[in-house]
């Protein structure tokens, strides 16, 4: 493994899973795995679990970490050949390439725009860190995707699941803001490669791109989804064909204890951060059956097992 941006970095899916659940077992098996060197984490929107699993996990590794708020730094100029008179005072070759000289692996966190559809999904930022960068690159949620949450979510699943081939239901809900696919992109991604009964439903207008669900069941019925389901998997994303727009609330997409009862006694997943009594219940929250804690546990490891292949893959 070089960049770790997509489930197509992963390489041996069921390989990087059992690595995974081996530093969960054993977190310090590889603590001098790091020695002497630095993971620069890049910060272009908030975080909270991202960058504390990912800095635990680089000690857990013994290696350094240095986290850069972009979002405080020049403002970055990722367009070639233009006239730099305006307010973005430092170019992305110069920042990444100077970023590789005190880094020796760089993570960006660089959320979609969700005005400028095509640019998000080329993913541009990342790839211009990509292309400029002389260290590896791991992505801590691009505009289009989030790949460590996804294999984070994939433990939690492989941890919980009860049968060979669980029914897992990826279920748009409301938010009062208009937010990125990229977790949803990726966790269709990665659970498509993986031995689930996947189902993805929203409401009519809130498909995702076809890209990431094909193969998936798509449903606009929530309650039909929902139905014999063996984990439910919450999120909100704004429309990808009315790029980045929300058409209309739809209120009545909450996660409740009505609709997890029909269910067949599922668990309830999250990324977080989650808006209580908007995106889920309390009581669904607050249930034994919700995994929001667990994903997050899994955060770590899941950093972990990728770090420790790149930091391989580099001596
Ligand atoms: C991000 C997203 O991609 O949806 C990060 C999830 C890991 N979530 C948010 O931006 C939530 C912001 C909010 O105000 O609730």
């Amino acid at each position: 493994m070089k960049n770790f941006t997509s489930i197509k970095d992963a390489g041996d899916l069921k390989e990087l899973l059992q690595k995974a659940l081996k530093l969960k077992a054993n977190p310090f098996q590889f603590n001098e795995l790091g020695k002497n060197q630095t993971l620069g984490l890049v910060f272009f929107n908030p975080s909270l679990r991202t960058r504390l699993s990912t800095q635990r996990a680089a000690q857990n590794l013994g290696l350094n970490s240095i986290v850069y708020n972009a979002g405080q730094g020049w403002k970055l100029e990722f367009e070639d050949a233009v006239c730099m008179d305006g307010d973005k005072a430092e170019h992305i070759k110069e920042a990444a390439a100077v970023m590789s000289q005190y880094f020796d692996l760089i993570g960006i966190r660089a959320f979609s725009s969700l005005t400028d559809r095509k640019r998000d999904y080329e993913d541009f930022v990342l790839n211009k860190f990509i292309k400029y960068a002389t260290v590896p690159v791991v992505s801590l949620e691009s505009a289009i995707r989030h790949p460590l949450q996804s294999l984070a979510d994939l433990m939690t699943i492989e941890e919980k699941k009860k049968v060979e081939k669980p029914k897992v239901a990826l279920t748009w809900a409301p938010h009062p803001k208009a937010l990125p696919q990229a977790v949803a992109n990726s966790f269709a991604e990665w659970m498509l490669r993986t031995q689930v009964d996947l189902t993805i439903v929203q409401p009519e207008g809130f498909q995702l791109s076809e890209e990431f669900t094909k193969g998936a069941h798509i449903e606009t019925n929530q309650k039909k989804a929902f139905r014999d389901a063996d984990f439910i998997y919450a999120k909100n994303w704004s429309c990808f064909e009315d790029y980045g727009k929300v058409s209309e609330k739809h209120s009545d997409w909450t996660i409740t204890p009505a609709k997890m009862a029909l269910t067949k006694d599922a668990y309830f997943m999250h990324c977080l951060p989650v808006r209580r009594n908007v995106v889920v219940a309390d009581a669904v929250l607050d249930s034994p059956k919700s995994l929001v804690i667990e994903q997050a546990n899994n955060r770590t490891f899941a950093a972990q097992a990728v770090l420790a292949e790149i930091l391989k893959n580099s001596k």
